[in-house]
């Protein structure tokens, strides 16, 4: 565990190191991270392995989320040979205008334990690849995964005093780093709750703060839906990860028309889910991460009973035999959700979800809507105007047609609308505005005092 003077000694030796960094050739900077992205390749297996023993998710996810690291360092590393700024025309004669990216400096980065080191790649290889240093406060849950990450920097050949790792809770170690005034952004994922707290601190500081806080996504399935293709992408986005993802599909929104039917599949097919030990191939549900959050989702699920809807399986913490050993929920659906349910609202972080019915694309539209945040939805449908209809009208940062609501490629901005974030994203090339500054440069070649706005020729 670190403590205060942990946190100030990382960040000076950060800033010292950043200077340097800094001069280092974009290019140059990039080939440490393609070094990064070749030993993630190599240790994919190992680090999965301890992924899963250190957080609980399948064996075949955590494979998965190695590979986000692997795919963010790879294009983090192709983005050395970019960073492109903008060249413009100057209003005077002889004048050349540009604009440039530049390092802001020191980087904190604040990060949850359901994808512990996925997120940190996302936020860690844009800010060095653009020439920040970086102090990582990873989730205390998971230590093991960002001690790998640390090593394999080091290993990488990353000069020391880049990377750094501090560890410990959020009111110590966290504010520690988002009050240091030589930390120039925050880059947090986690709760809304902690990361309003946050925002509130650094808008005081007027700190630049990116902040990616979860999602109540959806899944619309249409009357005109393959029911088949609708219920293994709910499946697997709902209770992948035990539903520990921001993205996790926790509200389906289906029409009334064929609410009969899908429900009659969906709970065919919870059936056949082997909960268990992550490390087992076979098994698809694994643990959540300790016994509050057991007993969050198991707060949700009685509050969800007490507002009236309808169990239609699951609703229990599994403790018989091996489970007793874990900490493990039985996937969970309710029916009959009202939008207005807490349910249907609150962020469970857990295996359950809500099914609410519709008569319409306008209904389903305006439910997906209704709810604080806007991370991810998706629709099932076979009808082209529905497609665009959901592509223009669903308020969330990503959208998801004949798909779950889980997935995000690396490549593409990550983040989404209203509770879910503060209008940055992480991921993809918007990464960079996060970590970078934009500077404006004027180069006056004629040799004389032009004026803007004054020496026209008008
Ligand atoms: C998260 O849950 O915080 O889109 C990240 C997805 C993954 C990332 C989830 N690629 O589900």
């Amino acid at each position: 565990m670190s403590g205060p003077n942990d946190i100030d000694e990382a960040v000076q030796a950060a800033k010292e190191a950043q200077r340097q960094w800094a001069l280092v050739p974009a290019p140059k900077r990039a080939e440490i991270l393609y070094k990064v992205g070749m030993l993630l390749k190599e240790r994919k297996e190992q680090l999965a392995r301890l992924l899963t023993m250190e957080m609980g998710k399948v064996i075949e996810e955590a494979r998965g989320e190695v590979q986000e690291g692997i795919d963010m360092a790879f294009y983090m590393a192709g983005e050395g040979r970019r960073l492109f700024g903008d060249t413009t025309p100057s209003e005077l004669k002889d004048k050349f205008a540009m604009s440039v990216r530049t390092p802001v400096g020191v980087v904190g980065i604040i990060t949850p334990w359901n994808f512990p080191i996925a997120i940190a790649t996302w936020k860690s290889f844009p800010a060095i690849v653009a020439g920040n240093a970086v102090v990582w406060k990873p989730a205390p849950e998971t230590p093991i995964m960002a001690q790998e990450l640390a090593r394999i920097f080091e290993e990488a050949g990353l000069p020391p005093g880049v990377f750094h790792v501090v560890h410990g809770d959020g009111p110590t170690v966290g504010n520690a780093l988002v009050e240091h005034p030589d930390v120039k952004v925050i880059s947090f994922t986690g709760s809304n709750e902690v990361g309003r707290m946050i925002a509130e601190k650094c808008g005081r500081l007027l700190k630049k703060v990116s902040l990616e806080m979860g999602g109540k996504n959806a899944v619309i399935v249409m009357d005109d839906a393959d029911l088949t293709l609708a219920v293994d992408g709910i499946i697997w986005s709902a209770f992948g990860t035990s539903g520990q993802r921001c993205t996790a599909c926790s509200r389906v929104i289906v029409h009334e028309r064929v609410k009969q039917e899908f429900e009659r599949r969906l709970l065919e097919a919870v059936k056949t889910l082997k909960i268990g030990n992550g490390l087992d191939e076979t098994v698809k549900v694994g643990p959540v991460i300790h016994e509050e959050a057991l007993q969050k989702i198991d707060r949700y699920v009685r509050i969800g009973v007490e507002e009236g809807a309808k169990l239609l399986v699951g609703g229990y913490i599994l403790r018989e035999g091996d489970y007793a050993r874990g900490f493990y929920y039985a996937p969970t659906i309710f029916t009959d959700v009202t939008p207005n349910m807490r349910i249907a609202r609150e962020e469970i972080f857990g295996p359950v979800v809500s099914i609410i019915s519709v008569r319409s694309l306008d209904e389903a539209i305006a439910v997906n809507n209704s709810v604080d945040y806007g991370l991810s939805s998706a629709i099932f449908t076979r009808d082209v105007n529905n497609v665009f209809r959901a592509m223009r009208d669903l308020d969330t940062g990503i959208v998801y047609v004949n798909a779950g609501t889980t997935g995000a490629e690396i490549h593409l901005p990550f983040g989404g609308t209203k509770g879910t974030g503060n209008g940055h994203r992480d991921s993809g090339v918007a990464a960079l505005d996060v970590f970078t500054e934009w500077r404006s440069i004027y180069v006056d070649f004629s040799g004389k005092l032009q004026r803007a706005q004054i020496d026209t020729d008008d």
